[in-house]
């Protein structure tokens, strides 16, 4: 398998998963300005839609989409318990939750990224960012994983987004449990390799 992925992207959040399951991948670094891979390809003849992550399976197919990859990999080796076995509650729940982290958390912080926006329109989109950290705040307050006791694909992808705070005006130290989570993610010998291997190349 192969992973096109950009540093510091949500790319990132199968990057770890890759990692957590120990299987084999090459990791091919896409250059999100240009579009080109660190081989000299046009990445939308990869993935025509021209953004990170896709995965290239060993047959030449392309998944795409954050939260469809991390459960095609988890599905691979269902006793690994990144993933509930499909067709379960359990599973519903998990799905649940990297629905949230895509639409609320994913595409809640991307328009932060837009430095052409005026401060009052930042401000906003603030606001409603902070709404939902106070609402993981309460779950990671009680929980240390996002789907209950155990890491799961949802929180390699959750990690992934709230390192983007950095970038932002947003501490998260007003949310003490959520730091505390991105303390415990961030300390996973797989969440490590992954970030090393990221800012290596
Ligand atoms: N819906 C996609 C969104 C992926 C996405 O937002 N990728 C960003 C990096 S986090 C990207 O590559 N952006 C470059 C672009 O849109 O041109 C997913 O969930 O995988």
């Amino acid at each position: 398998m192969k992973l096109y992925y950009a540093p510091h992207t949500c790319s990132l959040s199968p990057h770890i998963v890759l990692r957590e399951l120990g299987l084999p991948f090459d990791l091919v670094k896409v250059d999100n300005r240009t579009r080109l891979t660190a081989d000299g390809r046009d990445f939308r003849t990869v993935n025509p839609k021209g953004y990170v992550a896709a995965l290239e399976l060993d047959d030449g197919q392309v998944l795409t989409e954050g939260p469809a990859i991390v459960q095609y990999l988890a599905d691979l080796d269902p006793e690994s318990g990144l993933a509930p076995r499909a067709g379960t509650w359990e599973r519903v729940r998990l799905q649940e939750w990297l629905n949230f982290v895509a639409t609320e958390i994913h595409a809640g912080s991307a328009p932060l990224f837009n430095t052409a926006l005026p401060e009052e329109a930042l401000a906003c989109f603030r606001t409603r960012l902070s709404s939902r950290f106070d609402f993981l705040q309460d779950v990671l307050g009680r929980q240390d994983y996002l789907a209950g006791a155990s890491f799961s694909v949802a929180d390699a992808y959750l990690f992934t987004v709230l390192g983007w705070c950095r970038f932002f005006s947003i501490d998260l130290g007003h949310w003490p449990a959520l730091q505390a989570y991105v303390r415990r993610i961030g300390a996973r010998p797989a969440v490590l390799a992954s970030l090393h291997a990221e800012t290596a190349t």
